[in-house]
């Protein structure tokens, strides 16, 4: 009875998810801002790496901004983890709006062909006014940005078929710039995950922190869990009830109980939500529901580009 009390107390303060005291611009941020400013002059292209189950939220403003008229190309990393179809639907979308774009595992994908042709492409009149002066093409030169764990170290070192670029599974791992040059064709300067300081879209903090782009210690895991429970009951019901073999509740947090008890997270015979909220987001992250794509080209027009 007095578990019942408190599930159903809890349940009502759980209205929805809050991100807005989250902490998610810190100082290194600014400063890699500040180097991908200086460097941008440097590069012939830019290499923009969103993450393919949010290819929405995963778009940095910022780096529009600091891109200006410079090339780019778009890479939706984590294909892998992502829904095919509205992967397939993402990259028409970009291409029929005249941007360049592939969808990609970045650790499994062998794309370095794919990577140069599309450097070439993109620089075409550099290269033709190198010919004409009758200097041989020189390598070119590429900033690969994104934000925080989306794979751009990762994205480097399968080019390079070594590790050149320290890599991990979680957000800011890569701390500086660093020139990596992988032959005569292309040169690519790695830089650190950056964030922006406001976000503007409804839910992008949410799925940005979801899927392991804001660092774990300034957000709250039931707050993700909560997110994603409610999410998936609305937009996938039945992958999540199959993924856990429970019937789907009538609240986001009681369909997140079932699963704790479905699961045995039980401590003195409650729920432990500790236990629970972090093993959902998890299952998330790892895929235990299925490839999930949180963003459909369908979505809100304004959000899209
Ligand atoms: N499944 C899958 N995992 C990937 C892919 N690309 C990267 N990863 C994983 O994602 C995590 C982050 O990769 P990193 O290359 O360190 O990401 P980053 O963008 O350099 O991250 P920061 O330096 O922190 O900004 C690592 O655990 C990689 O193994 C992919 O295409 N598919
Ligand atoms: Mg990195």
């Amino acid at each position: 009875m007095a578990q019942k009390k408190k599930t159903k107390k809890k349940a009502q303060e759980k209205t929805d998810t809050n991100t807005s005291n989250i902490n998610w611009f810190p100082g290194h941020m600014t400063k890699a801002k500040r180097q991908m400013e200086e460097n941008m002059k440097k590069v012939d292209f830019v290499i923009e790496i969103r993450d393919a189950r949010i290819p929405m939220s995963s778009k940095n403003p910022m780096i529009d901004e600091l891109i200006g008229n410079k090339p780019r190309l778009i890479i939706l990393s984590k294909k892998d983890k992502a829904d095919p179809q509205k992967t397939r639907e993402w990259i028409d979308y970009f291409r029929n709006d005249h941007q360049m774009a592939v969808a990609l595992d970045l650790i499994r994908d062998s794309y370095k062909n794919t990577i140069i042709e599309s450097g070439e492409k993109l620089c075409a009149a550099l290269i033709e006014k190198q010919k004409r002066r009758g200097i041989n093409p020189r390598a070119l030169r590429a900033m690969v940005c994104g934000i925080p764990n989306v794979g751009k170290s990762t994205f480097i070192n399968t080019l390079a078929k070594r590790k050149a670029a320290q890599t991990g599974d979680r957000p800011g791992v890569t701390k500086s710039l660093q020139w990596i040059k992988l032959d005569k064709a292309i040169e690519l300067l790695d830089t650190p995950g950056v964030l922006w300081p406001k976000f503007e879209g409804e839910y992008v903090g949410e799925r940005l922190a979801l899927l392991g782009s804001i660092r774990d210690e300034v957000v709250t895991q039931d707050d993700l869990a909560f997110y994603g429970c409610k999410w998936l009951m609305e937009n996938d019901p039945q992958a999540l009830a199959a993924a856990y073999g429970i019937e789907l509740q009538d609240t986001p947090y009681d369909t997140l109980l079932e699963i704790g008890r479905k699961r045995g997270y039980l401590q003195k015979g409650a729920v432990d939500e500790n236990r629970l909220m972090r093993s959902f987001v998890k299952d998330i992250r790892e895929n235990k529901i299925g490839r999930i794509t949180w963003e459909s080209v369908h979505d809100q027009p304004s959000a899209r580009d």
